[in-house]
């Protein structure tokens, strides 16, 4: 038994018990924002690498960034879309630290672009993880550079129009055709198999970072029906109808 199981009180149901190093349950999300299934799976993977006092996370600004109070892992937070960067000096000064990031895609589409294609192109040895929702979500639900063609936001009410907005940019496929990144995979989690398959795609990329093959990538879409204007319960079938016909899950290289 570890010790997230032994908190259970009798005949609580298992959704509701804390994932191996979170410290509380307790958040500020939205009902339906699919960020804290990234960290569970997030926080799950590491603890199955053992790689609980060799992490460090790198975190920019957005919904996701809570997690830096719930969980038992060392945090940096650094400017928007700066995270790449930073975890670059971050994994020069401990080469033995499993250093990764955690952005969203405002953070790494929008802000951040040059520093994730230059920290892949150089192949930092580090795992980068992009929590694509198609919104700044922090800020509202305003359009990013991954919002999807039709997607209503708060800066494109009648929905993305490539005439007036161009269209989104697929970071994942960027990185993949660097020589520099060795893995790269997008997973989701609106359903327990992706999440399942999202998991293995976060382990895989710290088993790659970690022989010292090249930089990591893994996007992982996730629900924001506040900012997608949807009845929470919407939320996953509104991710696969739309975000995964714009980004496909799968492995796109290595692995
Ligand atoms: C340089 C800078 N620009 C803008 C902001 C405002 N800001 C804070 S969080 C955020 C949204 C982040 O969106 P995303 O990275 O997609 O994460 P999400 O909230 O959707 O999880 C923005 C624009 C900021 N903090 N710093
Ligand atoms: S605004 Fe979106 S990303 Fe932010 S907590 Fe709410 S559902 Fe999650
Ligand atoms: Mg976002």
């Amino acid at each position: 038994m570890n010790d997230s199981q032994s908190l259970l009180p009798p005949n609580r149901k298992v959704a509701t018990a804390l994932a191996p190093l979170q410290l509380s349950g307790e958040h500020h999300l939205c009902p339906g924002c699919g960020h804290p299934v990234a960290w569970r799976l997030l926080l799950e993977a590491i603890s199955e690498l053992h790689l609980e006092n060799k992490a460090i996370g790198v975190v920019g600004h957005g919904c996701y960034t809570n997690i830096v109070q719930l969980a038992d892992i060392d945090f940096l937070q650094c400017l928007h879309g700066r995270a790449p960067a930073v975890a670059t000096g971050v994994k020069r000064v401990h080469p033995d630290a499993a250093v990764f990031t955690l952005q969203g895609d405002g953070d790494v589409a929008s802000e951040g672009l040059a520093e994730i294609l230059h920290t892949a192109a150089r192949g930092e040895r580090i795992t980068a993880i992009m929590l694509n929702n198609g919104v700044f979500g922090d800020t509202g639900g305003q359009m990013t550079a991954a919002s999807v063609v039709g997607q209503r936001t708060k800066t494109s009410l009648d929905g993305r129009e490539p005439e007036a907005h161009g269209y989104p940019v697929p970071v994942a496929d960027l990185i993949a055709s660097l020589p520099g990144a060795a893995y790269v995979a997008r997973g989701a989690v609106h359903n327990a198999g992706s999440i399942a398959k999202t998991k293995r795609y976060v382990k895989k990329a710290f088993e790659i970072a970690a022989q010292g093959d090249g930089f990591t990538f893994v996007e992982v879409l996730t629900m924001c029906p506040t900012g997608w204007f949807l009845p929470t319960a919407d939320g996953p079938d509104y991710l696969e109808g739309t975000f995964e016909k714009t980004f496909p899950l799968g492995v796109l290289k290595g692995g």
